[in-house]
């Protein structure tokens, strides 16, 4: 192994050094651990380490890392103390998610690092968002991502890589190329010659280096930082490598052929760097053997101080409380007059143009939202006030934008996404419902994320265009969900939903949007989430709906004046408000619960549910609900009015009224 150490004195070359033992130590303490029962699963870097180390060493303390399940080397040349890390791994009080997640799954400001969660591949667009972030703030700062060649194959690669070279943000892709996922060779994971080829595709730069050399990776990533710190862009670093252990200890490694383990061996990152500085005077044999057993001592220590440590105590309030970072609601607010009669579109417009007004660190992103003002046309002149840094196009990636957006917020900005269409949303489940939700109550960070939903039937737009998926989220812990049904509250909402820390998932309905008109506050305010709406005071039943069903539901109030119709607007699902709901319900005796999402399992069945376990003996007749047909929506007029809910409202509501 050829080592250059260009201008690196001695003791810069010695610290190297017991960067790189370190990890290889506690590894083989681990595998001790392991042996006797005292900890469970172990992904090993064994062999790897030169590149977490190496890399590490070369980025700025200030500057943010996103590791991957072997790169203990990132936690240990970051300098966290491995009592920290083992208090992690064993779910102590002491570590960093509250015995909450696992392994290196968790994040921490006070190193810059950016843990994973356990889905391969997400990781790779919130460097994007951080990366955006120090473009914007001109911080000029580098960003390090890790994956492994077997996530390649995720979207989430492609998605990353591409936006980073669209956006020219300053991240290297760092492929940690050890030839195997779990047991899968590289030549079943993928066909082009080797992985940095990819780089050319993407319009950036591509390096593959030798990855057991701890002096190449460092090099090579201080040069690459320093040019891109400059002159942003990414690059895609593929570093060759090989994994020493099984995929994890109990998977065993029988599918490797023995005379790789053989080559590699010889390639071994810790001997051959070691080999290197004894030859340059900067290690004695006696100095290694001193290293060793300090190093021994304090690993031995650090490790029972966490196994004497009090284990947690469970409590029920500090979890549930914990999915959401604390935030109180503005009592004192700006008047509500004077209010200009406006479309629901333009409350939602007005809303998002005084959040960017007041908020400097708040993005907009979004498919076409530029120039072109959005599908809808809601941020139509927005690029002129507030320039493409704020107000940005994006490529057709919804994975890796709100992948961006959760980047973005990890550093120090706010992020408004919409989708083109509430649909488009599968494609960016996977970040909503693991990333941005879970994110606070694994290691407190707060998500100050957006994502606006433009959702619901009416306009004959078929499966594909029309879906109401809000119960897709109202199952999600970690989310808040609001649902406006009139233009005051589509600002109000989405003013509030911008205010709060914590991610919102915040639904428009097209059907409303050039449809309903009404007064809109000019000041900012803002509605509380979780608060319903009595829009009609009734004695004779309950209905409790949200979004277009609000509509439907005047409008079979004013057909029938004969009835006395109680109207809740929950305008918010997540959470919900069960004393309006429940007040509601004890005067009334009656409820139907209708709503234009699909019958089984809409949020109706939470609130009927709801209302038999603590309403039951005030209810003169079973809770009812209204929704739309169990198929997908079809497109055609007559078939759309057949599936959705409206259609059964009057037999819905008879049945109730007769019961
Ligand atoms: C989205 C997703 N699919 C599957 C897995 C299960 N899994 C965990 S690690 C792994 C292999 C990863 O291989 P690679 O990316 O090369 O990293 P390595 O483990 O070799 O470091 C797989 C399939 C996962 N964690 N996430």
């Amino acid at each position: 192994m050829n080592f250059d150490r260009k201008n690196l004195d001695n003791d810069t070359l010695l610290a190297f050094y017991k960067k790189l033992l370190f990890p290889r130590m506690v590894e083989e303490k681990m595998l001790i651990l392991l042996r006797q029962g005292r900890i469970g699963k172990w992904f090993s870097g064994i062999g790897q380490e030169a590149i977490a180390v190496g890399s590490t060493l070369a980025m700025a303390a200030d500057e943010y890392i996103l590791p991957m399940h072997r790169n203990l080397g990132v936690f240990t040349s970051r300098d966290i103390p491995l009592s920290r890390l083992m208090a992690q791994w064993q779910g102590k009080p002491s570590g960093f998610t509250k015995g909450r997640d696992r392994s290196f799954h968790f994040g921490t400001q006070e190193y810059k690092i950016i843990g994973m969660i356990s889905h391969l591949g997400p990781q790779l667009a919130l460097a994007d968002g951080i990366a955006l972030a120090d473009v914007l703030a001109d911080n000029k700062k580098s960003t390090l991502v890790f994956t492994g060649e077997g996530a390649t194959s995720e979207g989430d690669f492609h998605e990353a890589l591409n936006i980073a070279s669209v956006w020219k943000l300053p991240v290297i892709f760092l492929i940690e190329n050890n030839g195997y996922g779990l047991s899968t060779p590289t030549n079943e994971q993928y066909n082009c010659r080797e992985l940095v080829d990819k780089a050319i595709g993407y319009g950036i730069e591509g390096r593959r280096i030798d990855g057991n050399n701890i002096l190449e990776v460092y090099h090579t990533i201080t040069e690459l930082n320093e040019a891109i710190r400059e002159n942003p862009r990414p690059v895609l670093l593929e570093c060759m490598t090989f994994r020493m252990r099984g995929h994890e200890e109990a998977s065993g490694t029988k599918y490797v052929p023995p005379n790789l383990f053989e080559w590699w061996a010889a390639k071994d990152p810790l001997t051959n760097f070691e080999k290197y500085l004894l030859t340059q005077g900067v290690l004695q044999k006696e100095l290694i053997l001193v290293i060793r057993q300090q190093f021994s001592k304090l690993i031995e220590t650090e490790i029972e101080k966490v196994y004497a440590e009090a284990d947690i105590i469970p409590d029920i309030d500090t979890e549930v409380r914990d999915m959401y970072k604390p935030y109180s609601f503005p009592t004192v607010q700006a008047k509500a007059l004077p209010a200009t009669n406006k479309r629901y579109i333009d409350g939602i417009s007005d809303g998002l143009k005084s959040a960017m007004r007041k908020h400097n660190n708040l993005v907009i992103m979004g498919q076409d939202i530029a120039e072109y003002g959005g599908a809808f046309k809601i941020t139509q002149g927005f690029v002129e006030e507030f320039g493409k840094g704020r107000v940005r196009n994006t490529p057709i990636c919804e994975s890796g934008i709100v992948g961006a957006a959760m980047g973005l917020a990890l550093n120090g900005y706010k992020a408004i996404v919409e989708m083109q269409f509430a649909d488009f949303v599968t494609c960016g489940f996977n970040q909503i419902i693991n990333n941005l939700a879970k994110t606070h109550y694994r290691w407190a960070q707060a998500v100050d994320v957006v994502i606006r939903m433009p959702a619901g039937a009416g306009t004959g737009a078929g499966p594909f265009h029309s879906q109401s998926n809000e119960a897709w989220f109202t199952k999600t812990p970690g989310l808040k969900i609001v649902y406006p049904a009139f233009p005051a509250d589509a600002k109000g909402l989405l003013l509030a939903a911008i205010d709060d820390p914590n991610p919102v998932i915040y639904f428009e309905h097209k059907y409303l949007y050039r449809g309903i008109h009404g007064d809109v506050p000019d000041a900012d305010v803002m509605i509380e989430i979780g608060k319903a709406n009595v829009l009609k005071q009734g004695e004779q039943a309950s209905i409790i709906t949200f979004g277009l069903g609000v509509h439907w539901a005047l409008e079979y109030a004013d057909k029938h004046p004969d009835q006395s119709i109680e109207i809740i607007d929950l305008r918010s699902l997540q959470p919900w408000d069960k004393d309006a709901v429940e007040a509601s319900v004890m005067k009334t005796g009656r409820a139907l619960v209708l709503h234009e999402d699909t019958l089984t399992s809409g949020f109706g069945a939470e609130i009927a549910a709801h209302l038999s376990e603590h309403c039951f003996k005030y209810l003169d007749a079973p809770v009812m609900r209204c929704g739309s047909l169990d198929t997908a929506i079809p497109m055609n007029k007559a078939l759309e009015d057949q599936f959705l809910a409206k259609a059964r409202l009057e037999e819905t509501m008879a049945k109730l009224l007769a019961y």
